[in-house]
């Protein structure tokens, strides 16, 4: 297993549109594991494949308290079965640092495979559904910073700038 690198707002790689993942092989497993690694050892509760540079339409979730219920959503689609919106304070392995509060439908129907290639569905609601639909953003080259105002966006983006200058 390895670690990955995690891309960092404003990265223009993070603003790419993912693909579709067409072999569903040892690679595409060996991925997922180093997703997880990264994501666990970052005590994120998701990750796209996107943030750490994969542009593959797949993402990791483990939103449970015991980080003991690891999903895995390849080629992931949903549809909203709840118009009303649920305000949550998100924050962004990519945006470290920075929590704002995100607007989004309350429950959603995920339709995905898994990475044999098996199709499933789910409902989701409540934190699973706000974080299926910002590791999807990711996918689709979206952030969370891109719902706050500009100005607020503008200034997370300095303050960061700033951060990679230092550590650069
Ligand atoms: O770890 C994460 N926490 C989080 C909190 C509120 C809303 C969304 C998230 S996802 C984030 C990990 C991440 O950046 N996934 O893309
Ligand atoms: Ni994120």
């Amino acid at each position: 297993m390895a670690l990955l690198p995690i891309l960092e707002f404003p990265d223009p790689r993070l603003r790419k549109v993912a693909v579709p993942v067409t072999s569903f092989d040892d690679g595409l497993r060996n991925l997922v594991d180093n997703m997880f690694e990264t994501m666990y050892k970052a005590e994120g509760i998701g990750l796209a494949a996107t943030q750490v540079n994969v542009h593959k339409r797949l993402l990791v979730l483990d939103i449970s308290e015991e980080k003991d219920s690891p999903l895995v959503f390849v080629n992931p689609e949903f549809e909203v079965i709840e118009e009303a919106l649920q305000e949550y304070q998100e924050g962004c392995l990519s945006v470290p640092g920075f929590f704002e509060e995100v607007s989004r439908p309350r429950a959603i129907r995920v339709q995905a495979q898994d990475p044999h290639g098996e199709s499933f569905a789910m409902e989701a609601r409540d934190v699973l559904a706000v974080c299926i639909q910002h590791e999807i953003d990711h996918l689709n080259g979206k952030l969370f910073v891109d719902y706050l105002s500009p100005l607020k966006r503008q200034r997370i983006r300095g303050k960061l700038e700033k951060e990679h200058k230092k550590s650069a």
